[in-house]
């Protein structure tokens, strides 16, 4: 049964002139507050999963020329009985045809109180509630493609394979409780030990995901850094096709970090220019070699710009330390007549020869930036990834009782302890789900949405 008894009304789409305006209404009373005021052409036309064709009556007059139709739960957005009134969009008609439906017994519907009910009735979880919000704002194709597959259940299905697998072990813990004379932990130990394992390794790759999947949504960053006039902005400049950044052949002409955005194959990216790195008296530029490191240290790959003809190598300390993925890049190749070896240091790193100046070397450029950023984050869109701060959060916070339980285990912790442990578990990965979500963490989620949605 539906924990809802009234029935809630909002416009759903946005307000302004359009070619259609929906009035949707949710709720035991909504078929019959739609039969006040509509007045079908062919009155058997009003059935369920169809749409009837008439005029809304206001006091005996028409109001407008609507289509209409109602869904029956729980097949429906919020699994109640739901009635969806397609107006002629204007901000007028839908006011006048909610005011109707107030005046019938409706309640104006607050922000996502539809979605709200939708995952309060069990149709989705709250990952899916989330994809909902998510898919209005999303602008790419990849962030696309990856809201709807946790739309989907992707995720979701992600989560609940996992909580099985633990639920699995926690069943046999009880029974081990509750016949304590069979040693059920010893006697299973090593089937234990293997199950929760491998919860862990399915764990730890969904905590990892979540850094993927903010990138889908958010961005990426490319940070471009080097010794001065190697040429990155003239590489800004290029991939942007617009003279953003200041080039000159003076050496130390960046002092400040810019940063622009563009998309590479569906990703968004954030493209830094910083500061070259290298030793000087001059404090400006001191702060902007700081920044340079700190765009650094945020960074999803660096392009590390050489100068082809004149290679130089050296780099600050704490550049070099840095553990993130390198593109390195040998700018200015028209003019080197051989290119360098790559150096020793960073042999791992993908390069790529060029020059900045020449269009078909930046679409070559183009290229290997997405082939690096879709292998790094392409499957996750397939698989699903976790794609807000708090879904990571829960999942670190689940992470970390598993490895409480995984050690106790090891040191020979008796099974209540470790039972307690994996029920925290399992209590961490449902406030992913909204099994255990708290409340007001709730009507934050749910309040951030549209009216109507
Ligand atoms: N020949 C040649 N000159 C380049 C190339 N890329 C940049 N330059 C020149 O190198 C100088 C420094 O470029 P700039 O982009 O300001 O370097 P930054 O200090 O690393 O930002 C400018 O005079 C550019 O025109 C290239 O691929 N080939
Ligand atoms: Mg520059």
């Amino acid at each position: 049964m539906n924990p809802f008894d009234d029935t809630i009304v909002g416009p759903a789409t946005a307000p302004g002139e359009a070619g259609v305006g929906i009035v949707r209404l949710s709720g035991p009373l909504s078929l019959s507050i739609l039969q006040t005021f509509f007045s079908a052409k062919n009155p058997r036309s009003l059935k369920p999963w169809s749409l009837a064709y008439g005029f809304v009556l206001d006091q005996g007059q028409p109001l407008d020329e609507v289509l209409v139709a109602y869904m029956k739960p729980p097949k429906s957005y919020t699994a109640e009985l739901v009635v969806e009134i397609f107006c002629h969009g204007g901000g007028l008609i839908l006011r006048r045809v909610i005011e109707l439906c107030l005046a019938q017994g409706a309640r104006l519907a607050g922000p996502g109180e539809f979605t709200q009910r939708a995952f309060v009735n069990g149709r989705i979880d709250l990952t899916q509630a989330e994809a909902v919000g998510d898919l209005v704002r999303v602008k790419t194709d990849l962030g696309l493609h990856l809201v709807i597959n946790q739309l989907k259940g992707k995720l979701y299905q992600r989560i609940l394979a996992l909580k099985e697998q633990l639920a699995w072990v926690l069943a046999l813990l009880g029974a081990s409780i509750d016949f304590p004379e069979e040693n059920v932990v010893f006697a299973h130990q090593e089937e234990i030990t293997a199950k929760l394992t491998a919860a862990r390794a399915d764990l730890w790759a969904l905590v990892k995901s979540a850094k993927g999947g903010r990138t889908i949504t958010e961005g990426y960053k490319l940070v471009l850094a080097g010794r001065p006039n190697v040429g990155k902005s003239s590489l800004l400049n290029g991939l942007l096709e617009e003279d953003r950044a200041i080039v000159t052949s003076i050496p130390g002409t960046t002092r400040d970090t810019l940063e622009e955005a563009f998309t590479v194959g569906g990703v968004p990216v954030k493209l830094v220019d910083t500061a070259g790195l290298r030793d000087t008296e001059d404090l400006i530029e001191q702060m902007g070699i700081r920044r340079s490191v700190g765009q650094l240290a945020q960074a999803d790959l660096m392009l590390w710009v050489l100068d082809a003809s004149a290679p130089d190598y050296h780099l600050p300390p704490e550049v070099l330390e840095l553990k993130l993925p390198k593109l390195i890049v040998y700018n200015k190749a028209d003019l080197a007549p051989t290119l360098p070896q790559p150096p020793a240091l960073w042999a791992e790193a993908q390069t790529i020869a060029l020059s900045a100046l020449s269009r078909p070397d930046l679409e070559r450029l183009k290229a290997k930036l997405f082939e690096l950023i879709t292998t790094q984050v392409g499957p996750l869109a397939e698989e699903g990834a976790l794609t807000n701060l708090r879904q990571e959060e829960a999942a670190k916070k689940a992470l970390s009782a598993l490895d409480q339980g995984l050690q106790a285990l090891e040191e020979g912790a008796g099974e209540e302890l470790l039972s307690l442990e994996l029920s925290l578990v399992l209590g961490a990965l449902g406030e992913i789900v909204g099994e255990t979500t708290p409340e007001e963490m709730l009507n934050r989620i749910f309040g951030s949405f549209c009216i109507g949605k």
